[in-house]
């Protein structure tokens, strides 16, 4: 519909392309809407929605949620949101009819692994709860060419292969050209006494062009985006380089994820990655917003964003450069935009998981952000001195730039309304403990957001089975409001559902028993004990504790032959960072346990180890549904909340733990019979 009001036709409306039509008239949108409706069948309208709803709601009152995020850990989409659009059954049918299993079709479909572990795969639960709740959300990250790398066990040593997701195309994205942006690095920041701004002079441009993937909702017409940057040589070609060099530079931006998930790799490349996805990611806020509203002065109260950890915090500083020097804000308004517009997620407290970066590294590659960064910290150092009566100890903790390195955590609770830890715990460690200066100096900045999974993907799409014994004991609500799960608890002494549900965990370690003898060629017993750990390899997750307590039992049944135990099969899935290499070396302890342990006649009936390679999210929806005992046994106080937990048991499995994280809150709600808890009570 044009802005006149008047209709528009459409050459051939075919899958997203519909989207590169401005529709600006909402109240035509309907319309437009029943034609597309007319012309696609269902399917296809719940996308066709998506640019409409984009529209619609950007004339509502509600705030749109901008998350940032370096990582959104997607995994496969297909029966996903086949599932969340209602028409799976459907589908399923239909290729059935045409010989077509669906898991097959399934199978082709990459994961999309764009993130290490749990603070990705939060972020990309989150998109598909914010849609299916019918919030308005943007999730905003880069286009990566390879995600995490692909683990190889090679004589039972990790090896990194690459992750190439996009050899056969991504089929849920659409190019989006004409939202393009350039973005500025390495220049001089000169100030023009005629103009009266600040200027870029011989920066090097980058053209961030994205890419919008559609975040379907569960029973609602929601479709949110998920917007993807990929960077491209800009038309501004830098003069004094040789353009080989330029574009080779300006496809490292985007080639590769770092495989890290908590230390610190201070590398000038990821500081490009960084300010590149969140210079265009902000750009695109702004200029929606303008398309709305007159002016920025109401830019905070239509926009939240939120930083996933301290990775994009860049966002904190270019919302101010782009105030203050595009729009010709005062420092003083802009400050109260920029910091009631952000709100800061923390996810882990590990010392070398905090990111500083070397003041000198900031100011040649973003010079201009660098000198608002200077700004903040000294309008910061000035209420710290008013606030702490001149406390001089206090100044040397919390100040933003010291010792050569800006601390990027500093910088985000200074320029944040919000900031909150994952678990309750974590939120109480951060508040006391950690972060107990900022929380002095702003009492009510901090909160507490306790972790949560999709339902849906976790148990209605990993675990079909399980899904269906639910419909038939408590009906199907359960998918809209999880809380109905409650429901159950009727049912906790029927022998009959309890039965039932011995049956289908049956059926799943069935399923991953097999998958273990395809892919490992070791062959395990499903009336065994299916007691398993998958996470990130790390120290504090302590997956070596594990392991010796398998070599224990292993020995002791070897020294005693009266030392029998039930049959248990211990599960291992687990990524290294490619450069930790304790981390790598227990991968190797696990498998070469295994060879022992799997090969001895005198305790194969007892006990078996299985290392699954590659352990991601598609894998995991095999595993999660499989298990009998998870394991979740970190240090207390190291792991932030941990999700995996959440996911298995889910999945009725029973939990063994620490109280760490969310497992906490867990252990509250499901009570000792069904949360196993050892180790420090009090921290
Ligand atoms: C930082 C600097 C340089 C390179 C990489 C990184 C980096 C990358 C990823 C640092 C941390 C991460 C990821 C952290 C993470 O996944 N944390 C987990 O977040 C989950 C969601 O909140 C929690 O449940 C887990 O407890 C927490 O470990």
């Amino acid at each position: 519909v044009n802005e006149n009001g008047t209709q528009q036709v459409l050459p051939e409306v075919n899958e997203f392309k519909i989207q590169e039509y401005d529709l600006l008239h909402i109240s035509e949108a309907g319309k437009a809407l029943e034609k597309i409706r007319n012309r696609m069948g269902n399917a296809i309208y719940e996308l066709g929605s998506w640019p409409m709803f984009e529209i619609a709601v950007s004339h509502t009152d509600k705030e749109s949620i901008l998350h940032f995020s370096m990582e959104f850990l997607i995994g496969r989409l297909l029966v996903n949101n086949m599932m969340n659009l209602g028409i799976y059954e459907i589908a399923k049918d239909g290729l059935e009819d045409y010989g077509i299993n669906i898991h097959d079709l399934e199978e082709l479909e990459s994961d999309a692994g764009l993130g290490n572990g749990g603070l990705g795969r939060l972020a990309a639960c989150f998109m598909d709860s914010l849609a299916s709740l019918s919030y308005p959300a943007f999730g905003n990250t880069i286009r990566y060419e390879y995600g995490l790398f692909k683990q190889k066990i090679e004589n039972g040593y990790q090896v990194e292969v690459p992750d190439q997701w996009l050899r056969l195309g991504n089929m849920w994205e659409v190019r989006k050209p004409k939202h393009a942006v350039d973005v500025k690095f390495w220049c001089r920041v000169v100030w023009n006494e005629e103009t009266g701004k600040w200027e870029h002079v011989d920066a090097e441009c980058v053209r961030a062009v994205p890419y919008d993937m559609p975040i379907v909702g569960n029973d609602t017409t929601v479709t949110n985006t998920l917007r993807l940057w990929h960077a491209e040589p800009s038309e501004e070609i830098p003069s004094n380089k040789d353009f080989r060099q330029y574009a080779q530079e300006v496809r490292d931006i985007c080639q590769t994820l770092y495989p890290d998930d908590s230390t610190l790799a201070g590398r000038t490349l990821r500081l490009k990655q960084q300010y590149f996805f969140v210079s265009a990611g902000i750009r695109a806020i702004i200029k929606n917003h303008l398309r709305v509203y007159p002016s920025l002065s109401n830019f905070h109260e239509k926009n939240v964003i939120q930083l996933n950890d301290t990775h994009p915090v860049l966002a904190i500083p270019e919302l101010m450069r782009i105030l203050v020097d595009e729009y010709d804000m005062e420092w003083d308004e802009a400050w109260h935009i920029t910091s009631h517009t952000c709100a800061y997620t923390n996810h882990t407290i590990l010392a070398e998981a905090l990111e500083k970066w070397p003041v000198s590294t900031m100011e040649s590659l973003l010079p201009r952000i660098y000198q608002i960064i200077e700004e903040i910290n000294r309008r910061f150092i000035g209420y710290v001195k008013q606030v702490s009566d001149h406390d001089d100890d206090l100044l040397n903790r919390v100040m933003i730039i010291k010792d050569g390195q800006v601390y990027m955590a500093h910088l985000a609770i200074a320029g944040s309304f919000s900031v909150n830890g994952v678990a309750r715990l974590h939120s109480q460690i951060l508040k006391e403990q950690e972060m107990k200066d900022f929380n002095f100096l702003y009492p009510n900045k901090f909160n507490n957001k306790t972790n949560g999974i999709t339902h849906r993907r976790w148990l209605a799409y990993s675990n079909p089975e399980l899904s269906a014994l639910l419909n038939e004991t408590i009906g199907t609500d359960w998918l809209k409001h999880p809380e109905q799960l409650e429901k159950l608890m009727e049912y906790v002494d029927d022998s009959i559902v309890q039965g039932k549900f011995y049956n289908v965990k049956q059926q799943r370690k069935q399923v991953l028993a097999d998958y273990i003898y395809k892919h490992n060629g070791i062959r395990i017993d499903t009336n065994s004990i299916f007691d398993i750990q998958v996470k990130r390899l790390h120290a504090y997750k302590r997956q070596l504790l594990n392991i010796m307590h398998v070599i224990y039992l292993y020995q002791e049944m070897k020294v005693n032959p009266e030392f029998r135990i039930y049959p248990r099969t211990f599960i291992f899935g687990a990524k290294a960072a490619p450069a930790y290499y304790f981390a790598k070396k227990v991968i190797k302890l696990i498998n070469s346990v295994a060879d022992i342990v799997n090969n001895d006649p005198e305790t194969s009936d007892y006990l078996k180890v299985v290392f699954i390679e590659n352990y991601g999210v598609t894998i995991a929806e095999k595993i999660m549904p499989a298990a009998d005992v998870s394991e979740q046994i970190s240090t207390a106080g190291k792991e932030a909340s941990g999700t995996g937990n959440m996911k298995f048991m889910m999945n009725g499995a029973v939990t063994i733990g620490t109280l760490d994280g969310a497992n906490v809150e867990m252990a509250e709600r499901v009570g000792d019979d069904n949360i196993i808890i050892f180790g420090l009570k009090d921290n």
